[in-house]
């Protein structure tokens, strides 16, 4: 008898997160409430995880699964949302096995036989657009290339041989102002090594820079932040050990004892000798909201934990780690200190996640940012901004039960003044099992939708994605300004 398909007990499949594993394409969306803004011409692109085939394993994590990609296309006034499994080479094996043959989150050594020779990248983590091309990024492998109108995968591309590494960030900086791309790769010669590398390529698509140099311990760097003349590298005692792998255990073990590492990287430097790193006790974090320089001082503001921000990874001797909050804070870096370490200050009362700004201010003087708020009570979230220069905060709140994802920021005009636009929310609308798109002006998060655009099916859960102007999408590149005054 053939084993019946069948998802195992776990409670990432329940409920919203209910595997979907279907393709979506729907024009002329309909827009429930108010308007789509005049001049709101381009595509949000955004990319998450789904799941092919059911595993026998119970230890699946959220932040595996195959990437699926989605649009929402906004044109002459009107919206549609697509959604295409990105063809990996895991993806595309795996329509001929019809069963899942990958094993533990990135462990190859848990595959099944017929997966022993095939990458284990998913491209779920985010999409990024840059010289006139479009990809579905992973951490643990190479971009995709994505056609930016139908979604069907080109392929894997190693940027026209100008990437030697194993893999690329999901967490790019696209410059819109200069529209250079700065990225990196980690555990870069292969799991469990030590060398990571960063990259800067120039808005024709060509590389201008690449650095080499050696992470303190094999860590998980998920993301890094930009400034004007640096760019930071937190490292975190989420580490990768070799032997663990082989044994099958798990990719991450989190060890308390070893510490925060910071490296400061000459932004627009040729080798690692200008380097400066910065020591503190082990904290942990996913995702930077920017970085910015002051003098001497750079300020990294981050979503950080005080301990383990993945307590599905243990420590080396199988302990749980207690689950922590994440609370944006600002980590001074001071480059005329001389003791290594560094100071560290709250910025916001709420825990908070998936942090965005307006893009045009990466590692630029920066006053707006946005963020998802959590209501630990309820499981419900909120699109929140916070004004960092007053304190206060804004909030949009979906309504009960329902929850926000990352949002995006879209200038209202290429050379509109910081903070001075929309912010597009994907919403799940848990009871009614389907999701909405919300416009919100972003001066004004709380008097609610300036349109509700609404999606007749579910968009599970995805991470990370960027806006696309429509004129960008013809010329291969970003026409903003920074507003004058
Ligand atoms: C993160 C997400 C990932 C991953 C590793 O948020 C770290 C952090 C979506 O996939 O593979
Ligand atoms: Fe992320």
């Amino acid at each position: 008898m053939v084993e019946p398909l069948r998802f195992p007990e776990n409670d990432l499949f329940k409920g919203w997160g209910d595997p979907l594993r279907c393709e979506t394409t729907i024009d002329g969306l309909e827009v429930i409430q108010g308007a789509i803004p005049e001049g709101l011409e381009g595509t949000l692109y955004r990319v998450g995880a789904d799941w092919q085939y059911p595993s026998k394993r119970t230890d699946d994590i959220f932040i595996d699964g195959e990437g699926m990609i989605h649009s929402f296309r906004f044109e002459n006034g009107q919206a549609s949302y697509r959604s295409r499994w990105v063809h990996t080479d895991r993806y595309k094996l795996q329509t001929q096995t019809k069963r899942q043959v990958f094993g533990r989150y990135r462990n190859r050594y848990t595959n099944e036989p017929e997966a022993a020779d095939t990458d284990m990248g998913t491209a779920n983590t985010t999409a990024m657009f840059h010289a006139g091309h479009l990809y579905a990024l992973k951490e643990s492998d190479l971009p995709y290339e994505v056609d930016p109108d139908t979604l069907e995968t080109i392929g894997k591309s190693d940027m026209a041989g100008q990437i030697g590494s194993i893999s690329f960030t999901a967490h790019p900086k696209v410059d819109p102002i200069t529209n250079e791309l700065l990225g990196f790769a980690y555990q870069a010669k292969g799991d469990a090594t030590r060398d990571i590398v960063y990259y800067l390529f120039g808005g024709d698509g060509r590389k201008k820079q690449e650095i080499w140099f050696e992470m303190p311990y094999a860590a998980c760097v998920h993301d890094f932040a930009i400034t004007d003349e640096w760019v930071v590298f937190p490292f975190f005692p989420l580490i990768t050990d070799l032997d663990v792998i082989k044994d099958g255990g798990a990719f991450y073990q989190w060890h308390p004892d070893q510490e925060t590492v910071i490296a400061l990287v000459p932004r627009y430097g040729d080798d690692a000798s200008g380097i400066r790193w910065f020591r503190g006790p082990a904290t942990s974090a996913g995702h930077m909201l920017n970085a910015v320089r002051e003098g001497t001082k750079v300020h990294l503001d981050l979503c950080l934990y005080e301990g383990n921000c993945f307590p599905f990874f243990t420590t080396p001797q199988g302990e749980p780690t207690p689950p922590v909050p994440p609370f944006l804070t600002r980590i001074t870096l001071d480059l005329e200190r001389n003791d290594g370490g560094f100071e560290k200050t709250r910025l916001m009362g709420p825990s908070c996640e998936m942090p965005r700004t307006d893009d045009r201010y990466q590692g630029r003087a920066y006053r707006h940012g946005y963020m998802i708020i959590y209501r630990a009570q309820d499981g419900s979230s909120s699109t929140g901004h916070l004004d960092l220069q007053t304190g206060e905060i804004d909030v949009y709140s979906p309504g009960p039960g329902d929850t926000v994802q990352e949002c995006q920021f879209v200038p209202r005009s290429p050379d509109s003044a910081e903070g001075d636009g929309w912010l597009l929310v994907p919403v799940a609308r848990v009871s009614q099992g389907r999701s909405d798109l919300v416009i919100l002006d972003a001066r004004n998060l709380a008097a609610g939708p300036v349109a509700t655009i609404k999606l007749p099916v579910r968009v599970r859960a995805t991470f990370h994605g960027c806006w696309v102007p429509a004129e960008t999408l013809e010329t291969g590149r970003y026409d903003y300004a920074l507003s004058e005054g």
